[in-house]
């Protein structure tokens, strides 16, 4: 039986001309490394050219190449593919090699760079190097710099990689749907001295979204702006992985943002600086201290801090309706509802919900129902203290005393030093709330407005 492998390998060749294959002179494709699982995969380092730091792309990895005379040589197959969002729930999703986003490029400030680009979608495509200065005929926008790469085909882009930074691919071919079929992928160009820009912790992300609806598998590709699954590479929370530092180390995170509305991503615990852009690295001397920093559509942003506090410290976008599961989206407005009838539809969506305020304590753990087939619930982590409030684009920044220096396992919850954390009341008890006064009651002459929470007046 022709393995996978076997069979990209002998169909990109026939798709390559004769005269291509003797312009770069090579005497077959590059090949094409797969990825099947959506675990992060620790950096091995350069095995050949110049030395760098590697990233680590969180639930992703970085691609292979090979040396041809001093020529970095990639090879990306667009495809379709199987990505798990979190367990639980996944996704055919349009990505190359195997997974989406696709696997993340490193190169060094200088390396010529040549890539393989084959199409084994049902429609053309094209690959923009998003942020590259290049030659014109390698900026990827079909029609404009290029052809499209049709079915079947290979195509070569070639260039130097000029200047250090962070950078993304995609495609600009059918771009709507090609990009919310979760066609991308990172692009990091490490300064050509390893001592410049230095960190201990690299990570990169990629923001994305989808809109699946629960029971279903395949994206819908018109949504302008209502999507119902707000993802970090392709994957939601319990799924995204921790990123990990040892305390004292300097952290950075490069995100990029390829959906259709901007994300305030938020650190807890820490303050860090913005210090690049797709445009570059910031001077040292005109960074500022930030906790939240927004994304723009099509904007990337590496911020820096020193892990200096141990602790699991929440990572996220700040629009509350990113930080949940597609059934959050479901969710009808309750407060001020009598629930008892509800919690059972309620805890459907949030398994551990407690109805609570009406009439006790009706509808907890004995009326767990199953999900529909093949969703997410609106938040699905447990923490040490229970269920965790946030999903979808979230993850934990989880610092600790000891870590090895390559080690990126989830190091588990962190345990508080004794007496540190937030404790219940136990002393006297509170006089009770005065309770608000009767219409009736109130003085003649003042106006008095009762608003029900779940309706909306002007
Ligand atoms: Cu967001």
């Amino acid at each position: 039986m022709v393995s996978r492998r076997e069979f990209f390998k002998g169909a990109g060749a026939v798709a390559v001309s004769a005269g291509l294959v003797s312009r770069v002179g090579a005497a077959s494709l590059p090949e094409v490394a797969l990825m099947s699982g959506p675990a992060t995969q620790a950096p091995p380092g350069p095995p050949t050219g110049r030395p760098y730091h590697p990233v680590v792309t969180l639930n992703g990895w970085s691609l292979p190449w090979r040396m041809n005379n001093n020529v970095k040589e990639f090879h990306l197959v667009a495809e379709p593919v199987v990505r798990e969002i979190a367990p639980g729930m996944q996704a055919n999703l349009w990505g190359y090699n195997g997974q989406s986003p696709g696997p993340t490029i490193e190169v060094v400030e200088g390396d010529h760079v040549r890539i393989f680009v084959t199409n084994r979608l049902p429609e053309a495509t094209s690959i923009h190097w998003h942020g590259q200065r290049l030659p014109n005929g390698m900026d990827g926008v079909t029609g404009l710099t290029q052809a499209a790469i049709a079915p079947g085909k290979t195509f070569v882009y070639e260039f130097v990689a000029q200047h250090a930074g962070t950078f993304m691919y995609h495609p600009h071919a059918d771009e709507m749907v090609q990009m919310a079929m979760g066609m991308m992928g990172f692009w990091v160009t490490h300064p050509k001295d390893p001592a410049r820009h230095r960190v201990e912790r690299d990570y990169v992300m990629l923001l994305n979204a989808y809109d699946i609806d629960p029971g279903s598998y395949t994206p819908k590709v018109n949504p302008m702006l209502d999507f119902n699954l707000w993802t970090i590479n392709s994957r939601a929370f319990p799924g995204v992985a921790p990123m990990v530092a040892k305390r004292g180390e300097r952290v950075r995170i490069r995100l990029g943002n390829l959906t259709m509305t901007n994300h305030p991503m938020h650190l807890h615990g820490h303050s860090f600086e913005v210090a690049g852009t797709d445009g570059g690295w910031i001077p040292e001397a005109a960074r500022w201290p930030e906790v939240a920093v927004d994304i723009a559509v099509g904007q990337m942003r590496a911020i820096e801090f020193v892990a200096d506090a141990p602790g699991d410290w929440a990572f996220h976008c700040h629009k509350s309706h990113h930080t949940m599961g597609p059934m959050g989206h479901q969710v009808p407005t309750m407060i001020g509802v009598e629930q008892k009838d509800i919690a059972r539809k309620i805890n459907n969506l949030i398994p551990d919900y407690m109805s609570m305020g009406e009439n006790g304590m009706e509808g907890m753990s004995t009326m767990h129902m199953p999900l529909p087939e093949n969703t997410l619930p609106m938040s699905d982590g447990k923490g040490p203290f229970g269920p965790i409030g946030m999903g979808g684009m979230f993850t934990v920044v989880k610092v600790r005393d000891v870590l090895a220096r390559n080690d990126y396992h989830d190091p588990g919850w962190y345990r508080q030093p004794e007496g540190t954390a937030a404790y219940e009341w136990t002393g006297t008890a509170l006089p009770p709330a005065p309770a608000a006064p009767a219409a009736g009651a109130m003085r003649p002459g003042v106006e008095f407005t009762i608003r029900k929470p779940s309706q909306h007046r002007h």
